[in-house]
């Protein structure tokens, strides 16, 4: 215990050649000493230094109490009477201000506690992204078949987004793809980087580092300048699907996708390919499905396929012997089947969303529906 605060405090000593009187007047002094001090103290560690100052081995009410042998014998038992009066006194308030400290204690304990009886507060658990769930169901839908998922960069070079995918500088189908720019020229003053326009430079990335066969699926966000509105946004995702081996004819195509629409779309789907243009397959189609809303009878009040009974999920073909020549595959031995598509639109139409900007919108009331 540390330097006890009472050591500053009158202490009367008591002289050899006292009287009762003055004996009785001083320990009179020091009882009220001692309850003045005792009210002050509030916590046990002050209590017991009280304890100490006052009543312990050393304390002064012990030493008053012993100094009764300094009074002529016939005066010590009065004086003794009233000195233990007062010890008596001193530990009957202390013990009760120790008592009164506990029940204190006690009851600020059990105003902090836990009551195991109250139910629990209710933890809201976080979700994936309903983008990020119809994007794995997807890929799952074409791991089950064989492929696999690789990822790419979002900043591309010109060289992989458009020129391995057979659409020289200059060439009119660029403006299929409004791009974004990277501010960075290089020693002919061109603009040679770009954000990513589509997942297809992923096509030319993975024949390069390998050799058929190749079944890959790719996806990954994609960037367009483009005004955005319900079906349209500037960042978006895109699946891009390759297979490149001996052999590989459309029929292998039309397989694998309807079978990906039967797993996503339910097993009454039927599918429909139409020819559609992409410089890097030849040749190219739009893939359709019919509509599910209205079974395809392509009703005129139907919103989802607008009374035409179809609804196109995607773009896909053959892939074109320039894309496999500028990787160094032999078109003579090796053909094989692309496509890309859009999850967000894959999910608006899955789960009736009529606006793509809520994906991204991030309302929470929207999110917590998947
Ligand atoms: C392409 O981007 C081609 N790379 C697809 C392809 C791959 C064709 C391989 C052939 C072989 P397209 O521009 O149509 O094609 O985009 C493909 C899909 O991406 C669309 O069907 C749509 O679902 C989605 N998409 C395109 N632009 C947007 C946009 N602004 N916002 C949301 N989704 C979009």
């Amino acid at each position: 215990m540390g330097h006890s605060p009472f050591e500053g405090h009158l202490f009367v000593l008591m002289k050899l050649d006292m009287t009762t009187e003055s004996y009785l007047s001083n320990m009179e002094e020091l009882k009220a000493l001692a309850l003045k001090e005792l009210e002050k103290a509030r916590t046990a560690e002050e209590l017991e230094q009280w304890r100490a100052a006052f009543l312990g081995r050393k304390g002064r009410v012990t030493q008053v109490v012993r100094a009764l042998s300094g009074l002529s014998p016939h005066e010590r038992p009065r004086a003794g009477a009233v000195a233990n009066e007062a010890k008596t006194l001193l530990e009957a308030r202390l013990a009760e201000r120790q008592e009164a400290l506990k029940g204190a204690e006690l009851e600020q304990l059990s105003a902090q506690s836990i009551d195991v009886t109250l139910p629990g507060r209710q933890i809201t658990l976080g979700g994936l992204h309903p983008v990020t769930q119809i994007v794995r169901e997807i890929c799952g839908v074409f791991t089950s078949m064989g492929f696999q998922v690789v990822e790419g960069p979002e900043v591309e070079w010109d060289a992989y987004n458009f020129e391995k995918l057979n659409i020289p500088q200059d060439h009119p189908a660029r403006d299929m793809w409004s791009t974004l720019w990277v501010d960075y020229r290089d020693q002919q003053g061109r603009y040679p980087m770009l954000l990513r326009t589509h997942t297809s430079p992923m096509q030319a990335r993975i024949m390069e580092q390998t050799m058929p066969p190749v079944r890959v699926v790719v996806p990954g966000k994609c960037y367009r300048y483009e005004a955005t509105d319900a079906t349209h946004e500037s960042q978006f995702y895109q699946i891009e699907g390759l297979a490149v081996d001996e052999g590989i004819t459309f029929a292998h195509l039309k397989g694998t996708l309807y079978e990906f629409a039967r797993q996503v779309f339910g097993s009454d789907r039927k599918a429909r390919f139409r020819c559609d243009y992409f410089p890097f397959v030849e040749p190219g189609v739009e893939m359709s499905i019919d509509c599910f809303a209205c079974q395809g009878r392509g009703e005129e009040a139907c919103r989802v396929c607008r009374g035409s009974g179809w609804i196109e999920i995607m773009g896909a073909g053959m892939v074109h012997p320039n894309v496999l020549r500028g990787v160094g595959y032999d078109p003579e031995v090796y053909t094989g089947f692309a496509f890309g598509l859009g999850p967000e639109r894959i999910a608006m139409l899955k789960y009736g969303i009529e606006d793509i900007r809520l994906f991204y919108a991030n309302d929470i009331r929207f999110l917590r529906q998947f």
